[in-house]
C-alpha cells in the first residue's frame, strides 16, 4: 500500500466529491487492503482536568468565558486517575486519553504529576495518550520519557476558517505542537471537527493539511460538533450522516494507514449510521458513557453493536506502531 504526502488539493476534492456509495466502496476497498480491517482501537477518555480554559474555541463547553453546565473540577488526584484506567482496561479499552482544559502545559507540580500518571497508566499495559493544549518540545520529550505513546492536538478545521472559531492561539502554535510531538517521537493524534459552520472546501483543506504532513498522524479523530448549551455554537445544526462519511471515507483513502476514529457524535448516532462509517474505513472509537464532558454510549452498547457488526476490540499495538514512528523518523534523518 502506498503512503503519499505530496496529495494536490483537487485530488482531495474530487475523491471527497465523488457520488457518496461509490466513494465509501473505494474507502471500503482500501480498507479491506488492512487485514485486520475488523479491529476496532478502543480509546477511553478522562477528563483529568474539566473548564476553566483561557481560551475561546467557540465550540466548547471548557472555555471559562461560555456559561457551560459542566462539573468544573481541578487536576484530579493520582489515585482517582488509576482507578478509573482500571475500569477502562476492565471494560476492554486499549487506549486511555487524559484530557486538560489548558491552553498549554506549564512545567508545574500538575504537570509533574500528570508524567506519574502516564507511567502508571501506562505500566497497566494501556496506551497512553495525553491531550493538555500547546507543549514545547522538551515538555513532549519529558511526556514521551514517562510512557506517553500518543499525543492528541487537533488542527481542528481549515487554516481559513480557524480564526471564526478560535483567535487565542493561531493554526501555526497548533501545528507547532505538532511537530513537536512528533519529534520526540510520540505518535500523533490528530483530526478536526465538522459542523463549526465550514463549508466542504474547507473540510477538504483540512484533510489535505494532515495528509501532507511528513508523516501523517497514526491517528486521525474525525469529531462531529457536539453543540453546547452556553457556547456560541450551540445552535448549529446536526452534522448529517453524509458529512461525516465523506470526511471519514476521503481520510481513509488519503491517509490509508492511519488509525481513523470515529470521535465526537456518535450519541446521535444510530447503529446504521456507525456501521457505514466503519464501512467507510472507521477504525477507531472513544468508548465509555462520557466524552470529556458530553455523553457518549456506554461500553455495553458499544459492545453489543460491535457483536451486531461483526466487530472486535483491537489489543493494545504498542510495538507495530511504535515501529512506524521509528521507522519514519530514521527515514526523515536519513534525507
Ligand atoms: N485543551 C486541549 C486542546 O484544546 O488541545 C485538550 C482538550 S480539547 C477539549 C480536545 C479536542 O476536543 C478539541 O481540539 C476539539 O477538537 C474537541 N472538542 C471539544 N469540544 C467539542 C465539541 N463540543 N464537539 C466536538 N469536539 C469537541
Ligand atoms: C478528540 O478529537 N475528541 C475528543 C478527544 N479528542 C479529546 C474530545 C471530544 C470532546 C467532545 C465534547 C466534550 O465531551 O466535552
Ligand atoms: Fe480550552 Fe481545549 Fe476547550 Fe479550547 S478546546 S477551550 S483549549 S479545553
Amino acid at each position: 500500500m502506498i503512503v503519499r504526502n505530496d496529495w494536490k488539493l483537487s485530488e482531495i476534492q474530487d475523491i471527497y466529491n465523488r457520488p457518496l456509495l461509490d466513494l465509501v466502496y473505494d474507502a471500503a476497498t482500501v480498507h479491506r487492503e488492512n487485514k485486520a480491517y475488523s479491529e476496532v482501537q478502543v480509546s477511553s477518555l478522562i477528563s483529568i482536568k474539566t473548564g476553566g480554559c483561557k481560551e475561546d474555541c467557540a465550540y466548547c463547553p471548557q472555555a471559562a468565558r461560555y456559561d457551560t453546565d459542566i462539573n468544573v473540577h481541578p487536576l484530579m488526584s493520582l489515585e482517582k486517575v488509576m482507578g478509573m484506567a482500571q475500569q477502562a482496561k476492565d471494560n476492554g479499552a486499549s487506549r486511555l486519553c487524559m484530557g486538560a482544559a489548558w491552553r498549554e502545559v506549564r512545567d508545574n507540580s500538575d504537570f509533574d504529576r500528570i508524567l506519574e500518571m502516564v507511567t502508571e497508566v501506562n505500566d497497566l499495559g494501556l496506551e497512553v495518550c495525553c491531550t493538555l493544549g500547546m507543549l514545547t518540545y522538551e515538555q513532549a520529550e519529558r511526556l514521551k520519557d514517562a510512557g506517553c505513546f500518543a499525543y492528541n492536538h487537533n488542527i481542528d478545521t481549515s487554516s481559513d476558517h480557524y480564526d471564526k472559531i478560535i483567535t487565542t492561539r493561531t493554526y501555526d502554535d497548533r501545528l507547532n505542537t505538532i511537530k513537536n510531538v512528533r519529534k520526540a517521537k510520540m505518535t500523533v493524534c490528530s483530526g478536526g471537527i465538522i459542523g463549526l459552520g465550514e463549508t466542504d472546501e474547507d473540510r477538504v483543506k483540512m484533510l489535505h493539511t494532515l495528509a501532507t504532513m511528513e508523516i501523517h498522524p497514526e491517528s486521525v479523530p474525525v469529531n462531529a460538533l457536539v453543540p453546547v448549551e452556553g457556547t456560541p455554537l450551540e445552535h448549529n445544526k446536526r452534522v448529517e450522516i453524509d458529512a461525516m462519511l465523506r470526511m471519514i471515507a476521503t481520510a481513509r483513502i488519503i491517509m490509508p494507514k492511519s488509525v481513523v476514529r470515529l470521535s465526537a457524535g456518535r450519541n446521535e448516532m444510530s447503529v446504521a449510521e456507525q456501521a457505514l462509517c466503519f464501512m467507510a474505513g472507521a477504525n477507531s472509537i472513544f468508548a465509555g458513557e462520557k466524552l470529556l464532558t458530553t455523553p457518549n454510549p456506554t461500553f455495553d452498547t458499544d459492545m453489543h453493536m460491535f457483536g451486531l457488526l461483526g466487530l472486535t476490540p483491537r489489543k493494545p499495538f504498542k510495538d507495530r506502531n511504535l515501529q512506524t514512528v521509528t521507522a519514519a523518523t530514521n527515514a526523515m534523518s536519513n534525507e
